[in-house]
């Protein structure tokens, strides 16, 4: 290999390039990575200049300078151009530094069943003599290294740099990009002030906690033999974390932990950390339920398995009570994470004023992951990406990786491209923590800097806690029949418990008398609930239950007509923007004809829907709407958000209302659907008196949230008793656009309708769509809305409404054709959606004199009743015609068919007109469309 010529370097680049070599030695072409690690003294002798750059990189460690911001230790001390030795030294001792620093975490001991760390050359010193001599090492100064371990010289501390950075917790953060952060995290991990020693009590009170850990997970194991528990076991040490984190949280103010997690530990962290009894425990495995579910009757619940029900408890720490979430969740895992976030980011939102106010102190979000589940499930990377965004931050999530190495028989090999679970994190900037489960005082300390962390950055942190999985994937598995090394080398490893307890007896802490009785207790406990539930068997009357009836959604009492003068002046207010702010002039003309809509009519859906959350928001009920680009709306009608067309400002008429006493708070979403979702349920459950929407791009894509659809919007009631009126709004409709931009998969949403659990609705009129609005967010009884939302009808003249039709009425779940001559119809045409329009707007419908139009605008509950009632105002009818623009399989006429047999005179025939069964939703071609649409419509019409 050729040496550069250094001779005829120009300086600028020379530093380039010793710039980018110190930043990732790997980055720099060969040749000059082996002159900056082999003789850096010619490079220096030569070019003189690079000896400043040495020291600013000096400086702060890393190759940059370190800015103002930084705690700043005391000034490096120069060092003589002249002294090459010594400058070479400095380098090879920074890329040493630097090695630890970001490549430790390769040679910890992170493994409780020690297998080997994989180690890198890096990290040896060796490999950079002669150029690190150990008289250099003692020559050079820990200062000028920007170190804060312990130490005077690199010599000193070069084994504690060791310790901290390849011991039994390794850090990654050197990915992070914010230098202030970087800093900040090197000195706190090196400083070692979160890694301080127990006091006895401190020690003693942990094998407490490990001890009732490992008594419970044994004793449920014993006395019901098979049953699945999921235990904890290998990961013990998670409960403490949690003890440690739900202290340090109420510490820093917060009153609420948001707590969302899968499986495996589930019942212990019920028991110990939710504050769950035991006995309720027991009876759950004793087959009796604390909450109804083995029964299910047409109004009940159908109930949950018990590792999937939330709870809630309250804990005294020593700073005050904090109460604990637990959120339901379903098997399917990590579902459940942006749930957590939204659940955290409405108990962090004080929604009375205009504008809502965001305090992140008040509760903390921790998700605790599988391994596998955390590297392979997208609803984790969704949701990490939700982390640092104005309408989404918690101020940070505590995220454990509950890591058992192993995903139900699948090793990691398998389950993932990455080395580490926690991969994902470092493409958002979050430092990861690892940490080695059987060392219980580690552990602690990793969640004392993680929560440090988050206190003063306000961002996620992972905590990755290494351990191993003591049983099968749950209690009926048999782990040696896949794992079969690893179940021996478990089967042979002792307890988290019995070592601590050894070391407290070794230490002096305790006698083993001692150790053995805190173990002997928590069995004793254990017996004792167990033996009074038993007890209470056959004897009492059945423990309490919660009451199983569902309530129906009704929505009837609501007022939902606002008095014409108060919608005048919300207009008005609508249409103020402040002095010198100056929105787009061709918009603003635009919505100034919102004046003259409410009174001429023609007010249009924008104009509608503002209208309507103006008189909520005055009437005290928060809204949130997210979804993507919705400030403005996709079909560019709703503009609740202006921007200054000079200085790009924004302003939200919405937020500045005269008398509005909640607030408004509307956010562009990222591009995503299954976190998103998430996150709004979530919301909308701990926000009952809030007006919670979200808003698909167009309704194709909501299925992309499928799993929160299914799992939680449609079934939290029956499985939970949770409810929420989270607003779906859904652009649906059959307009040329292709098969993902016509349906929003109302059939879907049909098939999951029962016992009340959901409302679905498509109007066909912005006054309809208005008084829906209103009674989802005034009705007592809290339901998920969905509405299939349109596109073309945004703006169509006869889809507008008038004032009048805001200022009374309500909205209605079937409308009558207008004007029919009643005894001259024969054939009643009943439809939903857009196609109305297309059916009366057709040239054959002036002839088609014995065909009356009728609309079903609320599609589930069924509004059984009042189809009944239009039906039975036709006299002489012949037929009955479902007319949808959907496939035969898809869009309404399969779910509600057996309503509309019930509905409808008894010998009248029932047809179907729409498109044929067909496995994608819409043609592809725009004339292909056209021909087809204009099909149904004159097939409608008996044309
Ligand atoms: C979305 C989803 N896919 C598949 C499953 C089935 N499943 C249940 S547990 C499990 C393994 C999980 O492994 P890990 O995340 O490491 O957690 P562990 O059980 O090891 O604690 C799988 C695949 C599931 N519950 N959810």
């Amino acid at each position: 290999m050729d040496r550069p010529d250094v001779d005829g370097l120009n300086t600028g680049y020379a530093a380039l390039l010793l710039e980018q070599y110190l930043d990732n030695p790997g980055a720099v072409p060969e040749e000059w990575r082996d002159l900056f690690e082999s003789e850096p003294e010619v490079l220096l002798q030569r070019q003189p200049g690079l000896a400043r750059l040495l020291e600013l990189a000096a400086a702060d460690g890393d190759g940059h300078a370190a800015p103002v911001t930084t705690p700043s230790p005391a000034p490096a001390p120069a060092v003589a151009a002249e002294d090459t030795e010594l400058l070479g030294g400095i380098a090879a001792a920074m890329a040493l530094v630097k090695a630890f620093r970001m490549h430790g975490h390769l040679a910890a001991r992170l493994d409780p069943l020690g297998s080997d760390p994989p180690g890198d050359p890096a990290l040896e010193p060796e490999r950079l003599i002669p150029k690190l001599t150990p008289e250099l090492q003692a020559r050079i100064p820990s200062s000028l290294l920007r170190l804060h371990v312990e130490g005077e010289t690199l010599a000193d501390a070069l084994p504690h740099l060791r310790e901290t950075y390849t011991g039994t917790i390794a850090y990654e953060i050197e990915h992070i990009s914010d230098h202030e952060e970087r800093v900040w995290l090197r000195q706190a991990i090196e400083s070692g002030r979160y890694r301080r020693a127990l006091s006895r009590d401190e020690r003693v009170r942990l094998l407490r906690r490990l001890s009732q850990v490992e008594g419970m997970e044994r004793y449920l194991r014993r006395a019901f033999l098979g049953q699945k528990q999921f235990s904890v076991e290998g990961l013990d040490v998670m409960i403490p974390m949690l003890d440690e984190a739900i202290d340090l949280a109420a510490r820093d103010g917060a009153h609420e932990i948001v707590l969302g997690m899968a499986h495996r530990g589930r019942l212990n962290v019920l028991a110990h950390v939710v504050g769950r009894p035991y006995e309720t425990i027991l009876r759950e495995f004793e087959g009796e339920r604390t909450i109804e579910a083995v029964v299910s009757s047409e109004e009940g619940g159908s109930g949950d398995v018990k590792y999937h029900l939330g709870a809630q408890g309250t804990r005294s720490t020593p700073t005050g009570d904090i109460t604990i979430t637990l959120v339901s969740n379903p098997s399917h895992l990590e579902a459940v994470a942006p749930v957590v976030e939204g659940r955290a980011r409405a108990e962090q939102t004080d929604r009375s004023s205009r504008q809502g106010y965001h305090d992140p102190s008040v509760a903390l979000p921790v998700l605790i992951h599988g391994d596998a589940s955390f590297a392979g499930q997208g609803s984790v990377a969704e949701t990490l990406n939700l982390e640092a965004l104005a309408g989404y931050s918690t101020g940070g999530t505590l995220h454990l990786i509950a890591n058992n190495q192993v995903g139900f028989t699948t090793d990691p090999e398998s389950g993932r491209s990455t080395r580490y679970s926690s991969d994902l994190a470092k493409g958002f900037d979050i430092p990861i923590i690892h940490v080695n489960a059987d060392d219980p005082e580690a552990a602690l300390a990793s969640i004392r800097l993680a929560l440090a962390y988050r206190r003063r950055f306000g961002h996620d942190v992972v905590v990755d806690l290494v351990g191993y999985r003591r049983h099968g994937h749950n209690e009926q598995d048999e782990a040696a029949y896949t794992q079969p090394l690893l179940a021996a080398a478990i089967a042979d490893h002792r307890t988290v418990r019995e070592e601590f307890a050894d070391s407290l007896v070794g230490d002096g802490d305790l006698t083993q008398e001692q150790a053995d009785e805190l173990e002997q207790n928590v069995v004793s406990e254990l017996r004792r609930a167990h033996e009074a539930l038993k007890e209470t068997f056959g004897k009492a009357e059945s423990p309490p239950r919660s009451d199983t009836h569902i309530p129906a959604a009704t929505g009837d009492e609501v007022v939902t007509a606002v008095a014409a003068e108060r919608l005048r002046a919300l207009n008005e207010q609508l249409l103020r923007v402040p002095d010198g702010f100056n929105p787009h002039p061709k918009l603003m003309s635009q919505l100034e004809r919102r004046r003259g809509a409410l009174e001429e009519g023609g007010i249009d859906w924008g104009q509608a829907e503002a209208l309507a959350f103006g008189s909520l928001l005055i009437e005290g009920i928060p809204i949130r709407l997210t979804g993507q680009d919705t400030e403005r709306g996709t079909f560019s009608h709703r503009h609740d958000v202006l921007h200054d067309v000079s200085t790009g400002a924004t302003y939200t008429p919405l937020q500045h209302l005269d008398d509005a006493g909640a607030s408004f708070e509307i956010y562009n979403s990222p591009l995503s659907e299954y976190a998103c979702v998430g996150f709004e349920y979530g919301y909308a459950a701990a926000a009952p008196e809030a007006l919670v929407l979200w808003e698909a791009q167009f309704g194709d894509f909501v299925n992309g949230a499928q799993i929160i659809i299914d799992q939680f919007i449609a079934a939290g009631l029956s499985k939970w008793r949770e409810s929420t009126r989270l607003t779906l709004l859904l652009p649906h409709g059959y307009e040329g656009n292709g098969p993902e931009h016509s349906s929003a998969r109302l059939e879907r949403f049909l098939q999951l309708a029962a016992q009340e659990n959901l409302r679905i609705a498509n109007c066909t009129t912005s006054g309809q769509y208005f008084h829906l609005l209103r009674r989802q967010a005034l009705d007592a009884t809290a339901r998920p809305l969905v509405v299939m939302t349109p596109k073309g009808l945004l703006r169509l003249k006869q889809a507008g409404s008038t004032l009048e039709d805001l200022a009374s009425g309500e909205f209605r779940p079937v409308i009558d054709d207008a004007n029919p001559d009643r005894a001259r119809v024969e054939r009643l045409v009943l439809c939903q959606g857009k196609i109305y329009y297309d059916i009366v707007g057709h040239e054959q419908r002036a002839g088609a004199t014995g065909v009356a139009v009728a609309r079903i605008e609320q599609l589930y509950p069924f509004p059984t009743e009042r189809a009944r009632a239009v039906l039975a105002g036709y006299p002489n009818l012949r037929e009955v015609v479902w007319a949808q623009e959907e496939p035969q399989n898809m869009g309404a006429w399969r779910a509600i068919r057996h309503r509309l047999e019930e509905t409808k005179p008894e010998g009248v025939p029932l047809l179907y007109v729409g498109r044929p069964w067909r496995a994608s939703p819409s043609e592809g071609y725009p004339t292909a469309h056209l021909r087809e649409q204009d099909r149904i419509v004159r097939a409608a019409l008996g044309a």
